[in-house]
């Protein structure tokens, strides 16, 4: 946590606001759901009758709907989900919570990207007008299609843009380069579990005959051989493995103000599972078809890569330190080449240093 805290993306205020405004009717959706399930309890009703009530709480959602904000689909799909679920688990499909891939489709994408059977596929999830992360990660790191004599691949994950024209950009971009993929999710910071489970949903569907998988954000440096030679050593699993900068013991934050802060109601325990941090994690690709059933059964929460622990504590996979821990990291202060030669992942922060770190190596050579 104290890592992520000092990313600059994750320090949009929203939340604060958000949770001032949304607490009257998160306690009246909780009180409701309740006295629902009381009800459903008290009168031993089975499937039928508790199907209705969803209906009737559905409904009831449509009517207050206008009056929500997006952030808040989460937790009142959440809460409405969650009393008839403790009684009808068995019987009725969950699919319901907001982050299931299987609630969203593709606007823009690549099926057939995975024809050519990739050893290595790099999703990165990117807002729609970061162009210019985009076009520096194409001219570094996901520029590489072989590295070690493995084929490798990169695309970019977006949501939804904010207008026509700014759609009919990306629709250009995608036809000039062949890397986007679009989702019809609403593309915020918020949103972010639903960006990773929708690039779980993709490599599952699009590209299961991958051997492994990175997700990274848009702002990191990648060094493609050290990676690599992670990947093909001998004793580095090819099932149920999944590595970066682990985060273990890490409590769930309860203080309101904070951007973090987690009700109770979406994750009771006082502490997250271990788990990768979000800037840059590998995976045996396996994995992602694993993570994005496992999530049918996992309320989501807003932060992405304590959620996908969750999902994998849920499957008993647990991530891995990598062989050398230090191969991973966060923030460097001026990095010089070779320190950059040495490492897997390094935040760069912006495309110019993205850029930079990359010549920085590459110049070495
Ligand atoms: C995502 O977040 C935005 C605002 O942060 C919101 O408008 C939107 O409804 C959210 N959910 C979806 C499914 O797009
Ligand atoms: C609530 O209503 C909105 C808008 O009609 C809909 O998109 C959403 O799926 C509904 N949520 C649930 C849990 O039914
Ligand atoms: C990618 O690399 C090739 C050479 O391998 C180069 O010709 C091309 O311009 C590079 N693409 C970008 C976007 O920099
Ligand atoms: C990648 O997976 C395929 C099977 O899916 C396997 O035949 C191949 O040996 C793997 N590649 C490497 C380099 O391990």
């Amino acid at each position: 946590m104290a890592i992520k805290c000092i990313r600059e993306r994750c320090c949009l205020p929203q939340r604060r606001v958000f949770m001032g405004h949304m607490k009257p009717v998160f306690v009246a959706l909780v009180t409701l759901a309740v006295l629902l399930s009381i009800y459903a309890y008290v009168y031993d009703f089975s499937l039928m009758p508790v199907m209705q009530s969803l209906t009737w709480l559905n409904s009831a959602n449509q009517t207050i709907w206008s009056s929500l904000t997006n952030q808040q689909t989460i937790q009142t799909t959440t809460t409405v989900g969650k009393p008839t679920t403790s009684i009808t688990t068995k019987h009725i499909s969950i699919h319901q919570y907001v982050a299931h891939p299987s609630n969203y489709r593709f606007i823009l994408d690549e099926p057939d990207k995975c024809n050519q059977n990739p050893f290595l596929v790099f999703m990165v999830p990117v807002g729609p007008h970061q162009i210019n992360a985009r076009n520096a990660i194409r001219s570094t790191w996901g520029n590489e299609s072989s590295v070690q004599g493995q084929t490798v691949l990169t695309l970019f994950l977006v949501g939804l843009t904010g207008g026509p024209e700014a759609q009919q950009r990306l629709e250009e971009e995608s036809r000039q380069h062949r890397d986007l993929v679009q989702s019809n999710f609403v593309d915020s910071y918020f949103n972010l579990t639903i960006k990773t489970m929708v690039i779980m949903d993709w490599l599952a569907t699009r590209c299961p005959q991958a051997n492994y998988s990175m997700k990274v954000d848009s702002d990191m440096y990648i060094n493609m051989e050290n990676l690599m030679s992670l990947l093909l050593a001998p004793n580095t699993p090819r099932e149920n493995y999944i590595t970066g900068y682990l985060m273990w013991n890490q409590p769930v934050i309860r203080d309101k103000n904070s951007k973090w802060y987690v009700p109770e109601d979406l994750y009771p325990e006082p502490k997250y599972p271990t788990y990768v941090l979000g800037m840059g994690y590998v995976f045996s690709n396996d994995l992602p078809s694993k993570i994005v059933k496992a999530s049918e059964a996992i309320k989501p929460f807003n932060i992405e890569d304590a959620y996908v622990g969750t999902c994998l504590k849920q499957l008993g996979v647990n991530p891995s330190g990598a062989p050398d821990p230090s191969k991973f990291r966060t923030y460097m202060n001026n990095p010089g080449s070779q320190e950059l030669s040495m490492l897997i992942t390094a935040i760069a922060g912006s495309p110019e240093k993205v850029i930079d770190f990359w010549q920085k190596v590459k110049g070495q050579n």
